[in-house]
């Protein structure tokens, strides 16, 4: 049952204003200097936001939407000026404030109040039976750890998560660290995020990573954006769709919820749109209901071979197709078995707004098809994916300008950690890189992804949790048994800049060890360093902190990882820790030498904006086992809900980073002052026999009839696609049982969970 910590989300307070009509503007940039001075202070303030995305600069830790080339002196928004100054923040956490409260105390305190107590700032230990942290050197912190992962039965009882907020230095070591100690078990926020897009891209195009750039956004006659709310999670994308609207493309927008930054949008770095109406983004939107967009796209495919047969040789490339591809004839025949009545009760759209789509489709010579968590947090994400593949397929829209596949990654570095070999599922080729240039032999059994660790950890198999730079006991599905699980331990390290749920929710020891932030500069033996990220167009570049660290005694990350590995593995071996340490330059000679794509790497990155890493379909080239793009057959499916029932999603805010709240609102969305709340259609509310306002709990079912139950959430009419309800995240995650996962990708279906409302007082 879900808990209610005591001081979030005091209901009453809900305001509710009409939903904008456009993002970013004025407001934005207000909110961001008063998020960000009130954290931050002035001087750091300005520091941080001088040096955020510029080339010798931060690298903005808000998302991975890329860098533009021609870069403006303002080159971040609302959002990303928010994240870099919650980090920071001149708030400190010290061993005074865990003397003052317990970890049973702190365990009672919001998200949001956990976050805010400031930067965490030196090791803190909870020993077995004690109520409270307390200090620890880093040396006997290390030691802890050595210890405990020394005395498992096997490497495979531990596990090393983490976001996709570490950059690529540190997650090199950390994988070359778990796999020389024995283990494949790195778990990553990717499991819960974009796992989807690289299942289902891998499969068709051989690379499970986007083909394009900013400049053909830029270029495209026709973008869509299916299941993604950039006006708050990707706020720069919508510099690059004004621009594709200046060059005369048009944008597709598909979404429950009529987002506000797919209206329109005032771009707060000109003029026009700091006075103007700003600009209209979505030239057609589609109010899809959750799950559809895998009948939406099976349904386009129909009328594109409907099309062709009506005027053959005029709708399909049979050029590309033929030299390209495999599998088309029997896509083909499957894909007109798709049925009008399947689809229009699948996505509640009418078959005239799909036939507008089509025509759209005909007339663009170059589709680029960008989507997020709306596609990829499904059951059907994967076989969603492959069917948006073929879609592109049909008409030769990949690997040409203007047109191809592009995931819009969420975390600044999630791409970057998976290209450094942080995967439970790493290829061989790769660990047989790994073990040549540091002669070793890596471990080959595949390890635990974010869900078959949660369960290893239940049944008793996993005894030590390490999680880096992320919050795992809130990120993941099923709060309940996460949290049990990670109880379960014996050991539970986090290494982390700020507190979070993770540090409260502990094993027999836990350990917190406080590290530099992206923001932080960082200076070894050598010198002053920079670390890498790669972006959601692999574009490498660098990122060099500005500010004095939050306090002497922090770590870097890289010095982490590397210390741990020494006092674990013992001193001598085949691996130059100590020599890493000091000089990361010496760690991306590595990189270099062990991961495709990064030859010269320091000489590359050391060039203002660094490099792009090839894509092989852009070359024409797809690394399938056949050597071709493949076209699937993907069985019917979208989400059945019986009578008296909702599909419910579990989203952003537009005040939150991932499961950390900074305020109470979602402006854009008209939310002010609560959180638990759910959004649901006026006329849903009407059949359910609910009001707007009214107080209910949350009911999600499962297959094997177990029911799980989120309490006291405010019911908000708000103009959703019929059928579905929108909650924040992570206050819902306790409604996403651990086994509802997308098949393939075994991702949690946090979009997706079948629920009820169930009213427990009348509207107050
Ligand atoms: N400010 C801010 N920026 C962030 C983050 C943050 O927390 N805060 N998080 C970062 C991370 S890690 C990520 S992964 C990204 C996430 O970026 P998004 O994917 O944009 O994030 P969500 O809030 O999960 O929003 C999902 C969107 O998909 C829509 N949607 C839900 N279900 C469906 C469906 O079935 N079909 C369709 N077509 N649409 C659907 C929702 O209405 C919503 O607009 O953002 C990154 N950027
Ligand atoms: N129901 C539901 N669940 C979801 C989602 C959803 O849409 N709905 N989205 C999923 C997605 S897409 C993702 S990516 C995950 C996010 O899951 P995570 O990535 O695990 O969570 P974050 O909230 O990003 O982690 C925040 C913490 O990271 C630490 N941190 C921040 N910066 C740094 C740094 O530079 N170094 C270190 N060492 N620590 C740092 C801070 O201590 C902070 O408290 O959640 C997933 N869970
Ligand atoms: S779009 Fe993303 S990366 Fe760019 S400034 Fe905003 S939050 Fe940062
Ligand atoms: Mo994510």
């Amino acid at each position: 049952m879900s808990k209610t910590r005591p001081d979030v989300d005091p209901q009453d307070d809900l305001k509710v204003t009409p939903p904008k009509t456009y993002a970013a503007g004025v407001p934005a940039v207000a909110h961001a200097m008063e998020y960000s001075l009130a954290q931050a202070g002035p001087k750091r303030t300005l520091l941080t936001l001088l040096s955020l995305n510029q080339a010798e600069g931060i690298d903005c830790p808000g998302c991975a939407w890329p860098d533009p080339k021609h870069r403006h002196k303002n080159e971040y928004c609302e959002n990303g000026a928010k994240h870099v100054n919650d980090e920071a923040t001149t708030r400190r956490v010290t061993r005074e404030f865990f003397a003052e409260h317990s970890v049973a105390e702190l365990d009672t305190k919001s998200d949001m109040w956990l976050n805010h107590q400031g930067r965490l700032t030196e090791p803190m230990v909870k020993r077995p039976g004690a109520t409270h942290y307390e200090p620890i050197g880093w040396d006997d912190a290390f030691g802890i750890i050595a210890d405990e992962l020394n005395g498992l039965a096997s490497p495979d009882e531990a596990m090393f998560y983490t976001s996709g907020r570490l950059n690529n230095e540190a997650a090199f070591l950390l994988q070359l660290f778990a796999r020389s100690y024995g283990t494949n078990n790195l778990p990553d926020c990717s499991n819960m995020c974009h796992e989807s897009s690289g299942s289902g891209l891998g499969e068709t195009l051989g690379i499970g990573k986007g083909s394009v750039s900013l400049d053909d956004i830029h270029e495209s006659d026709l973008v869509f954006v299916v299941g993604q709310n950039p006006g708050t999670n990707h706020p720069r994308m919508l510099s690059a769709l004004e621009q594709t609207k200046r060059n005369g493309g048009r944008v597709i927008a598909v979404n429950p919820l009529p987002e506000a930054g797919l209206i329109r949008f005032k771009n707060p770095q000109k003029p026009s749109g700091v006075v103007g109406r700003g600009t209209p983004i979505a030239d057609v939107f589609l109010k899809i209901r959750p799950g559809g967009d895998l009948a939406f796209f099976q349904m386009l495919n129909r009328l594109l071979l409907e099309a062709e047969d009506a005027a053959p040789g005029t709708v399909l490339d049979h050029d590309y197709i033929a030299a390209n591809t495999i599998g088309f004839e029997e896509f083909a025949a499957h894909t007109r078995t798709v049925t009008w009545e399947h689809v229009l009760e699948a996505t509640g759209l009418t078959r005239e707004e799909i036939e507008g789509v089509l025509q759209e489709v005909l007339a663009a010579r170059s589709v680029i098809v960008c989507w997020a968590m709306g596609l990829t947090q499904h059951r059907h994400g994967v076989p969603t994916i492959r069917e948006l593949v073929s879609f592109l397929l049909l008409r030769g829209n990949l690997g040409r300008r203007g047109a191809g596949v592009c995931p819009v990654r969420g975390h600044s570095n999630v791409q970057g950690d998976r290209t450094m070999g942080i995967w439970e599922r790493v290829p061989d080729s790769f660990l047989d890189a790994l073990g040549r240039e540091f002669s070793f032999e890596p471990p080959r059994r595949h390890g635990f992804d974010s869900v078959a660790g949660v369960r290893a950890m239940r049944d008793g198999r996993a005894r030590v949790f390490v999680g880096v730079a992320g919050n795992f006991v809130r990120a993941m599905s099923d709060s309940d048994v996460t949290e049990a699980a990670l109880r379960s331990c014996s050991l539970t390290v986090q290494i982390s800049t700020k507190l979070n749920r993770s540090h409260t929710v502990c094993g027999e020891t836990a350990l917190i060890l406080p590290t530099l932030g992206r923001s932080d500069r960082d200076v070894q033996a050598t010198g002053e360093q920079f670390v890498t990220v790669e972006d959601s167009m692999s574009e490498v570049h660098q990122s060099r902190g500005r500010l004095d660290p939050a306090s002497p005694d922090l770590l870097s990350e890289v010095a982490i990882i590397g210390r741990l590995a020494r006092r674990t593995l013992g001193e001598g071996g085949t691996i130059p820790w100590e020599d890493f340490e000091a000089d990361y330059a010496l760690v991306r000679d590595r990189i270099a030498r062990v991961v495709p794509g990064f030859d010269d790497f320091n000489a590359r990155v050391a060039v203002p904006g660094g490099f792009r890493l090839p894509n092989p379909v852009n070359e024409g080239r797809f690394p399938t086992p056949s050597g071709k793009a493949v076209f699937t057959c993907n069985a019917l499916d979208h989400l059945d809900t019986p009578p008296g029932h909702l599909v419910l999603q579990s989203l952003r805010s537009h005040d939150q980073w991932n499961t950390i709240p900074y305020a109470m609102n979602d402006r854009y969305r008209g939310i002010h002052d609560a959180r638990r709340i759910v959004m649901v259609n006026p006329d849903d509310l009407a059949e359910l026999g609910l009001a707007d306002r009214d107080l209910v709990d949350i009911v999600s079912i499962w297959t094997d009839g177990s029911e799980r139950r989120a309490e006291g959430f405010r019911v908000v009419a708000y103009p959703a696609a019929r059928g579905s309800a929108a909650s924040y995240y992570p206050e819902t995650n306790v409604l996403v049982p651990l086994d509802s996962v997308a098949e393939v990708s075994n991702t949690p279906t946090s979009k997706g969970v079948i629920v009820r409302l169930e009213r427990v007082a009348a509207a107050g």
